[in-house]
């Protein structure tokens, strides 16, 4: 995914930009690029298609110094990865440029400004902004005013940056949907997508709010608000404890990461978010096109990734209304597989290095299309330089960060999320998602950050929960519908880190088998949201309670379920069914997690297990 790294100083800058760049590299691109204003006011770019090594190497070769920059990687979503392509763009030799988002109305702007006499010189959507802006320059030569009145045209996401040569003591910035934050260094300032860009020049940040303009010199930051009005932003100090390989305050790297989940599904849901739709182009630049031809889907992962998948087959039957199967990938890489036509072939892990996954994509990739094969190829990856995302046609990036736990949380609600859009982008394209639906859902994930934040404010309570299961061996987790996935996603953490043998079933299928199992030494667990499959729950609940076992129910507050002799009701926010499932695996990753730490076992590294298992 795009990075951007900007500096204004009274040194040259070059290396700063450079070593910013670097610091993204994590997050997987294709392309990166400079562009500087150098001492005698003259504005030149480097840019190179492949790693940030590359174009270091260029610029070792050919220097680019200057003391006002802006530098970009690049992921496209418009236009082959290639050099003309590469940010940043410019407007003749005055005005640069450099975008992480996607501008929808990009063709009609473009053919406007095409009258207005102006020639482009790459396929990008990016590229209209610089020229829209030199067009406003003409009528409003200030930058920061220019600035503000050329965004209202763009629709669509933006983190943007600029800087002309003619006001070369300043970087402008606007952040619509892309995250923008400013570094304030003495003397000199800096701007980045990400502040582990500038983790090297300063400690001190200020983060943009959505719709904020910034103009940033070396002594001073201005900030406009969306209305216009100058705003200021709270300065934030970066304290060590933030860091992704350092547990903070919190007592283990698995507790820190079940808490980060209201900013990390917050994260990955930026920049992919039109008003009331999701953006498709950030699949990919040919996202739309195949996802118009896709009429099956076929989801292949391992562990926890594969009940991801599970959860996203309900979603994209119900709501994209589009044929969906799931396998792991352990089975799927070593059978003949029958391929419907038409079909797009997920995959989903966190490292993008599971041996089976990527075994299975190379073989779906093997069989050709029109000959039995795939559509294309699609991964939904923590890790941008994977494997597995270089080796996919597309990709949608889940924004997690770094995961040190081995016992994965916040990648499972990040992937939840990402394949949400997935099936919101599939439904519209294919016309199978009416609009209001698509809207309404967009409108419950802008709230999902902070309904996971109330569901994590419930710590303590589940906490207490946890005291009934320290003594047991046996754990049986029931669900319905999307939520049987969720459970079984909760025995398995169970499982993984407290080392208690947790079943997942549905909970229809009780009667069937694992009720014989039921006495007063195996708790029950339950996730029960508040929707059609409720009352049918209840009654098997009813079944496990006349068997005198335990219950602990996870029931939305509007359920009206009570606590009562051997029945332990923990009553959650309500939420939109469809998203339901992200909302209760919150409690249960707690769940698990103080069993774990009352059981004393290993939380951070079980027993036999690895993070990333590349190996078969
Ligand atoms: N749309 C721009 C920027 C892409 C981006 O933000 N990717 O993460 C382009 O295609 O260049």
């Amino acid at each position: 995914m795009c990075g951007i790294v900007g500096a204004v100083a009274e040194r040259n800058i070059t290396a700063v930009l450079v070593e910013g760049l670097k610091r993204l590299e994590y997050r997987g691109y294709d392309s990166a690029g400079v562009a500087l204003i150098n001492d005698a006011g003259v504005l030149d770019r480097r840019r190179r298609v492949g790693k940030v090594s590359e174009l270091d190497a260029a610029l070792a070769a050919d220097p680019l110094p200057g003391r006002v920059g802006i530098a970009h990687t690049r992921w496209a979503t418009h236009g082959a990865p290639s050099e003309r392509n590469a940010h940043p763009h410019f407007s003749g030799n005055q005005l640069a440029v450099v975008h992480n988002g996607i501008i929808e109305n990009h063709e009609a702007l473009r053919e406007e400004l095409k009258g207005f006499g102006y020639t482009f010189s790459s396929d990008t959507d990016t590229e209209v902004i610089v020229h829209l802006l030199d067009h406003t320059l003409k009528t409003q030569p200030d930058l920061a005013a220019a600035l503000k009145i050329a965004v209202k045209q763009l629709h669509g996401a933006y983190g943007l940056a600029v800087i002309s040569a003619k006001q070369p003591d300043r970087i402008l910035a606007a952040r619509s949907g892309s995250p923008l934050v400013i570094g304030l260094g003495l003397g000199e300032n800096f701007l980045a997508s990400d502040q582990l860009a500038l983790r090297q020049v300063t400690d001190r940040f200020m983060y943009l709010e959505e719709g904020d303009i910034a103009e940033i010199t070396r002594d001073s930051v201005q900030i406009w608000d969306v209305s216009g009005a100058p705003v200021t932003r709270e300065q934030v100090q970066y304290h060590e404890g933030a860091e992704a390989a350092d547990k903070g305050e919190f007592r283990h790297f698995m507790l820190k990461e079940i808490h980060e989940q209201p900013s990390v599904v917050q994260r990955t849901l930026e920049g992919r978010l039109g008003e009331d739709h999701v953006l498709v182009q950030a699949f990919g630049p040919q996202a739309a096109e195949i996802f118009a031809k896709a009429k099956n889907i076929q989801i292949v992962a391992c562990g926890t990734s594969y009940h991801a998948g599970m959860v996203a087959r309900y979603w994209l039957e119900e709501l994209a209304g589009i044929p969906c199967q799931i396998e792991v990938a352990s089975e799927f890489r070593y059978r003949k597989v029958v391929v419907q036509p038409d079909t797009l072939f997920v995959s989903i892990s966190q490292s993008g290095e599971t041996a089976d996954t990527l075994a299975a994509l190379r073989n779906a990739k093997d069989l050709s299309p029109g000959n039995g094969g795939y559509l294309a190829s699609l991964a939904i990856c923590n890790v941008g330089i994977s494997s597995l995302v270089r080796e996919s046609d597309l990709t949608l990036l889940t924004l997690a960060g770094p995961e040190i736990g081995v016992a994965s949380t916040k990648a499972f609600t990040t992937q939840l999320v990402a394949l949400m859009l997935l099936t919101l982008a599939l439904g519209r394209v294919r016309g199978t998602l009416e609009a209001k639906v698509e809207a309404e859902l967009v409108a419950e994930l802008r709230r999902l950050p902070t309904r996971l934040g109330e569901a994590l404010a419930m710590d303590h309570v589940v906490e207490k929960v946890s005291e009934h299961f320290a003594e047991k061996h046996h754990t049986l987790f029931l669900g319905r519908g999307a939520q049987y996935p969720v459970a079984m996603e909760g025995a398995l953490k169970l499982k993984e880190i407290s080392y208690i043998h947790a079943e997942a079933y549905p909970a229809g299928e009780l009667k069937h088998g694992p009720l014989a199992l039921v006495d007063a030494d195996m708790p029950v667990v339950t996730v029960a949201p508040n929707n059609e499959l409720l009352e049918k729950l209840k009654s098997n609940l009813q079944e496990v309670r006349a068997r005198g076992g335990e219950l602990i129910v996870f029931a939305d507050e509007q359920a009206a379920m009570s606590n009562g002799e051997g029945t332990h009701v923990v009553n959650m926010p309500h939420i939109h069914d469809a998203l339901a499932p992200i909302l209760y695996t919150i409690p249960l990753q707690l769940l698990s997690y103080y069993v774990a730490v009352l059981k004393g076992t290993d939380v951070d590294q079980p027993r036999n297990l690895a993070k990333s298992v590349t190996v078969e």
